[in-house]
């Protein structure tokens, strides 16, 4: 049986149906979703030559009206989406344990790595199963990428190697793995799940504050806990006996691994479950869309500079969490946009900066979205401020992840097995 994500914001009763979507019926163009099912030909279709470098290959089109344009279906609760760098495949995670890829434009039946069924290590299901993936930056001549799940039976958080036998290969071996960082978790929700290189080479990691509702072991604010952060390690270096190295400029590098020392592999804290996060291939900027507990869906964006507090759970949003009143806010850093549950919003989901070629009009908006209220979103990150803050493409369905591929082109995943691309139209 199918198992889907479930609303990533706690305690909500209504929120297993609120993000409710029928599965793909298998047609793109009666789903009465509107205008994304509009099927866009010609001089921007992908052209999805395998590794043949970054160039988009289109001839650019003007304007800023978009238009979703159908480019896979029938993916099984595709949570995620990612390519190595130079490499025209497109990579989608299945939350049930596979990966899945889109090649020549077609999805391929084969998946590229299975980590699930019976067999498999995934534990999947609610807000557990593979949730991330993340290609070395020299994937194309070292194969190497990295995933994130929560593995049987403990639902432990799980940062596995794996090396592709040819990086051009179609197929990875299960057999390469290699745990890199398991990370155990003490309630079943808020496993966040994606895993990103930054501009800098390191592997950030976002964690979620290890569930139930409240933080009730306020772990978002405690450095001595890798809950509720941003960690940023080096894959390619080892520090003492872990399986990674620690950069020297983490804001706790030097700390000892101590019960009760601030952990090495932080980068930032104050998170509750940033399911999505990226880094703006342009400017280097971080965004991260933090789901919220009751009230507040956040994205935070700026400087990729440590040892930021995006306030969880003192605050949640632009508020008062913990407690309702007169909570601290000094060292926290606000979002640059919040929506409330009362317009429908429940899980907010992140979202890349558009920085391809075919849509030069896009250039720079920031494209995210949520699973429950499910428009497709876009600002502009100005000074700070997110400007023109708007509903692009109303009823997309629940969405999973909105993330680029290798030339900057922007998709959007949703939860009915469907993988589109944001086309724009004069
Ligand atoms: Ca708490
Ligand atoms: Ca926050």
């Amino acid at each position: 049986m199918r198992q889907r994500l479930a609303a990533l914001a706690l305690s909500l009763p209504f929120a297993a149906c609120g993000g409710g979507s029928s599965p793909i019926d298998g047609s793109v163009t009666d789903d009465g979703l509107g205008p994304d099912t509009a099927v866009v030909d010609g001089p921007t279709a992908i052209d999805a030559t395998p590794i043949d470098g970054p160039s988009a290959n289109c001839t650019p089109v003007n304007g800023t009206n978009i238009v979703l344009t159908p480019v896979a279906q029938g993916l099984d609760s595709p949570v995620g989406l990612a390519s190595p760098p130079g490499d025209r495949r497109i990579f989608v995670v299945e939350q049930t344990g596979a990966i899945r890829l889109i090649k020549d434009g077609a999805l391929v039946t084969t998946p590229y790595l299975n980590l699930g069924g019976t067999a498999g290590p995934v534990l999947s299901g609610g807000e557990r199963g593979l949730l991330g993936i993340a290609f070395h930056p020299q994937f194309g001549t070292n194969g190497k990428f990295y995933v994130d799940f929560t593995r049987k039976p403990d639902g432990a958080t799980v940062i596995a190697e794996f090396t592709a036998a040819a990086p051009g290969n179609d197929t990875a071996p299960v057999a390469s793995r290699r745990d890199v960082l398991v990370i155990p978790q003490p309630f079943a929700n808020h496993n966040a799940g994606w895993l990103e290189f930054g501009p800098d080479g390191k592997l950030y990691i976002a964690m979620g504050d290890g569930g139930s509702g409240g933080d009730p072991g306020d772990r978002a604010q405690n450095d001595a806990e890798l809950l509720g952060k941003l960690l940023r390690i080096d894959v390619d270096a080892r520090t003492g006996t872990k399986q990674y190295g620690i950069p020297s400029d983490n804001p706790f590098a030097s700390s000892p691994d101590g019960a009760a020392d601030p952990r090495p592999e932080i980068w930032g804290k104050g998170l509750r479950n940033p399911f999505r996060f990226g880094f703006d291939t342009g400017t280097g900027d971080l965004y991260i869309a933090d789901v919220g507990q009751g009230a507040w869906e956040e994205v935070n964006a700026g400087p990729n500079v440590p040892g930021m507090n995006w306030g969880w759970d003192d605050r949640e949003g632009r508020h008062c969490y913990e407690p309702m009143t007169g909570c601290l806010t000094a060292g926290r850093t606000e979002p640059v946009t919040e929506h409330s549950h009362n317009s429908g919003w429940i899980s907010v989901i992140g979202g890349v900066v558009y920085r391809g070629t075919c849509f030069p009009d896009l250039v720079g908006t920031y494209f995210y979205g949520d699973y429950g209220q499910q428009g497709l979103w876009a600002f502009k990150l100005t000074a700070g401020q997110a400007m023109n803050d708007r509903e692009v493409v109303p009823n997309v369905g629940a969405l999973t992840h909105v993330n680029h591929d290798a030339t900057g082109e922007i998709y959007v995943v949703t939860q009915d097995g469907r993988v589109r691309r944001i086309t724009a139209t004069p």
